[in-house]
């Protein structure tokens, strides 16, 4: 098992430093920095304006930037290279601002080339040719919203660099529609979010559609309690189809019940009206969900870790038969984490692989993590990671 920690996060900030020095020739302007997530709970709820409850974590992106002079011959050219090579000589991807045209940019260096695109589409907004190199200890594929994460960097990195101003919440839809339209993937505003806005020790609770947040103190210490992250190493992607299929469904579900979104739903029963099963079935995690993402904000208020322990078991359930978005490998990882005394498991994230997320007693971490790792041998899945994750400050300069 192991952690980050922000003692890391320095040694990496000074070491992309010195990479940066050495590819480009010289310093970066600055470096700024934002977290990877766990979502405690309220899943696929984003899209549909409801309520989310995430935390920024100790696992983050890096990204050095420098803008280059006006004045120099390649002043419209923008320079990517990320540390994630090996070897000696960090590979430097190169586009002008010309050529950042939706999906166009293959790789990591799709997502800082999203910002870019969608920052220039604000009015007034002239970005020009910049060196940047980037940084992550954010396992990629594992529903821990690493993509976001290299976004809301650069967006960060470029809104201070360039004093434009932005809020956060600008700065959340901004990067929304960078992942929508120039990366491809049709996801919500719950990533970006918890990058941008979460507190050190509290979880995010976001109502998606007014966007007004409230900071809830995780009382983790008090209960000698810890978040556990298992990765199953089964990567996930949200360009692929399943996520724009739940998507459709919802909106599907919606349009039966003539409504703007599922979140005007407030109970099972209104659902009746919705003729196709597979929506309907859709709808009811989605309009469950909503309300227990409002019971675990009640219960971490009052400080009762194990009702916050059922309801992640509960929204586990609703997400395996409901929403069908878990997978084998998500069912034994909550299963074995309960079973080794979890006070409660379930996926995190959108699903179809990534991680699961279990709320532990600090003195079951070993015998949770030991039943995990032994179902997961047992069934021949791959080893999972499991670690420790601690609720960060979201993103800023570094
Ligand atoms: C992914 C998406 F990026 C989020 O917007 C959200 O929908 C999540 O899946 C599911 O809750 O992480």
């Amino acid at each position: 098992m192991s952690r980050s920690g922000s003692g890391e996060t320095a040694a990496r900030v000074n070491a992309l430093r010195e990479k940066f020095a050495k590819a480009y020739g010289h310093r970066p302007e600055g470096i700024w920095r934002a977290p990877g997530r766990v979502n405690l709970i309220g899943e696929h709820t984003d899209y549909n304006l409801g309520y989310v409850l995430p935390f920024a974590i100790d696992k983050n992106a890096l990204v050095a930037v420098r803008r280059k002079s006006q004045l120099e011959p390649r002043s419209q050219v923008l320079d990517f290279a990320s540390t994630y090579g090996s070897g000696d000589e960090l590979p430097i991807t190169s586009v002008t601002v010309d050529e950042l045209v939706p999906r166009a940019v293959p790789g990591w260096a799709a997502y800082p080339a999203a910002v870019l695109w969608a920052l220039n589409q604000l009015d007034d907004v002239q970005i020009g040719g910049l060196e940047l190199m980037v940084d992550s200890d954010v396992p990629v594929g594992s529903g821990l919203s690493s993509s976001h994460a290299l976004e809301v960097a650069t967006a960060v990195a470029l809104d201070d660099l360039y004093g434009l101003g932005l809020s956060k919440v600008q700065m959340a839809q901004l990067t929304q529609r960078a992942e929508n339209e120039f990366v491809g993937a049709p996801t919500g505003i719950m990533d970006q979010s918890a990058s941008l806005m979460s507190h050190a020790q509290h979880a995010l609770f976001l109502d998606c559609r007014s966007m007004e947040t409230q900071a809830v103190p995780l009382p983790l210490a008090q209960h000698d309690a810890v978040v556990l992250v298992i990765n199953t190493r089964v990567e996930h992607s949200h360009v692929d189809g399943g996520y724009a299929a739940r998507r459709a469904s919802c909106e599907q579900a919606a349009a039966a019940l003539g409504v703007e979104s599922l979140r005007e739903v407030h109970s099972v029963a209104e659902l009746e009206a919705i003729a196709d099963p597979v929506a309907r079935r859709r709808a009811k995690h989605i309009v469950t969900e909503n309300q227990r993402v409002l019971d675990a904000v009640a219960a971490l208020h009052a400080s009762d870790l194990g009702a916050v322990g059922k309801l992640l078991c509960q929204s586990h359930e609703s997400m395996r038969d409901d929403y069908e978005i878990s997978s084998e490998e998500l069912d034994a990882a909550v299963e074995a984490a309960m079973a080794g005394g979890a006070i409660g498991a379930r996926m995190t994230g959108g699903g179809f692989g990534g991680s699961a997320i279990a709320l532990v007693k600090r003195e079951r971490i070993e015998p949770v993590s030991q039943a995990v790792r032994e179902a997961f041998d047992h069934a021949g899945y791959v080893e999972p990671a499991i670690f420790t994750v601690i609720a960060d400050e979201g993103a800023g300069r570094a």
